[in-house]
């Protein structure tokens, strides 16, 4: 297993926020936070590769958004907040090591956050990151591949993937406030907490799963169903609107 990240910047308290309220990040917490969530790949098995630092890009550590990674391309994304797009470059230089890229064009937009991949099928969120022309784009690009790519509705929060992602095989871990379950075929389905609105997001590799500290009565009722956790403290990433799965590429070597 490859982890692609990215170093946190100096900048982080730049970021973009969409619904939470600028508070004050420590960012030197944030480098610690992040090291220990690379601590935790490693622990799972995965060889860290880490894009070039971008001290001047605020939210260069979410590598998820800027690229999509399948078995058999990358596709690089075109991120719907301008101020990402510069993230794209380096982190397709890397990516080209590993697998044939393809790269979405304007107008498409799209974030990697908003696509949430269970076995062929790519659910592809609608967001304000998100359009209908970067879901069709990558369609383009993975259907002929035998992928399916199908466009899901919800609100309340920043990317699909903070309201919903793969926590088990068979198993989602969804917020129902943010998307509805049932969109989800034949899966089992975890709720987060009422209390722990963001304790959706979750970081599947394997049988564990890199779960926030920040969401300990979602992570009981995952424990309760069998999951095994590797718990991190994200209070940093949090307050920029990131989670776990924002701050890796995962994906198979070859
Ligand atoms: C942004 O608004 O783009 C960043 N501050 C947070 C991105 C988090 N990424 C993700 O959920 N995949």
């Amino acid at each position: 297993m490859i982890a692609l990240t990215r170093a946190v910047s100096d900048s982080l308290s730049d970021c973009e926020l969409t619904h939470l309220d600028r508070e004050p990040i420590d960012v030197g917490l944030a480098v610690t936070q992040h090291q220990a969530y690379e601590n935790a790949l490693r622990s799972l098995g995965a060889e860290i590769v880490r894009a070039p630092a971008a001290p001047h890009l605020p939210d260069a550590v979410f590598v998820e958004d800027v690229a999509v990674v399948l078995d058999e391309m990358a596709i690089i994304t075109r991120p719907g907040a301008p101020t990402r797009r510069k993230e794209t470059e380096p982190v397709a230089q890397i990516l080209a090591r590993f697998r044939p890229i393809v790269t979405l064009e304007a107008p498409a937009t799209l974030d990697g956050g908003d696509v949430l991949q269970i076995g062929r099928i790519l659910y592809v969120g609608r967001s304000s990151r998100t359009n209908d022309a970067g879901r069709d784009q990558l369609r383009r690009h993975v259907e002929p591949l035998g992928y399916r790519c199908t466009s899901v509705d919800f609100a309340g929060c920043l990317h699909l993937k903070s309201a919903v992602t793969v926590a088990g095989e068979g198993v989602i871990l969804v917020n129902p406030g943010w998307v509805s379950p049932s969109i989800f075929d034949n899966m089992d389905t975890i709720l987060v907490d009422p209390v722990e609105p963001m304790g959706a997001n979750a970081l599947r590799l394997g049988t564990e799963v890199i779960y926030p500290a920040e969401c300990p009565r979602t992570a009981d009722r995952m424990r309760r169903a069998g999951i095994r956790l590797v718990p991190v403290e994200m209070t940093e990433a949090a307050k920029a609107e990131g989670g776990v799965t924002c701050c890796s590429v995962v994906f198979p070597e070859t």
